[in-house]
């Protein structure tokens, strides 16, 4: 998808702070940080959001989970914790149409979200 900001990340036209790539995903630091760690991790292949998975999705959801996972762990949050968040939808305060999960850590994260 050509006007997609993620899609064209993935392609390399429009620059990121790239912390991890394997063939199906993508980590990078995100762009307006709400925690001292912030990174987003999508799949490279588009996808609109969570709405969209399909059944045969499920490998694709396990590989991003395990980047979220590999992500937390090499920016030191594994001690402490950390937060996934996938923001869906209008309602869920999606900007980017283009699955992704957050990863937010390195202080204390409230509850519940605003
Ligand atoms: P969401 O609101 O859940 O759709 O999150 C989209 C996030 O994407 C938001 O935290 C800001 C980030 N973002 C938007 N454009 C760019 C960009 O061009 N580069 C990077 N690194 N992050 C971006």
């Amino acid at each position: 998808m050509n006007d997609c900001i993620f899609c064209r990340i993935v392609q390399g036209h429009i620059p990121a702070k790239v912390i991890y790539q394997d063939e199906h995903t993508l980590a990078f630091d995100d762009i307006n940080p709400q925690a001292p760690v912030h990174s987003l991790i999508i799949p490279k292949r588009h996808v609109d959001s969570v709405h969209e998975l399909q059944e045969s999705d499920q490998a694709l959801l396990g590989r991003l989970l395990l980047t979220c996972n590999r992500v937390a762990r090499d920016k030191g949050l594994s001690e402490r914790g950390f937060r996934l968040v996938a923001n869906t939808g209008r309602d869920g305060g999606q900007t980017v149409a283009h699955l992704h999960f957050h990863v937010l850590g390195g202080r204390h994260l409230g509850w519940p979200p605003g």
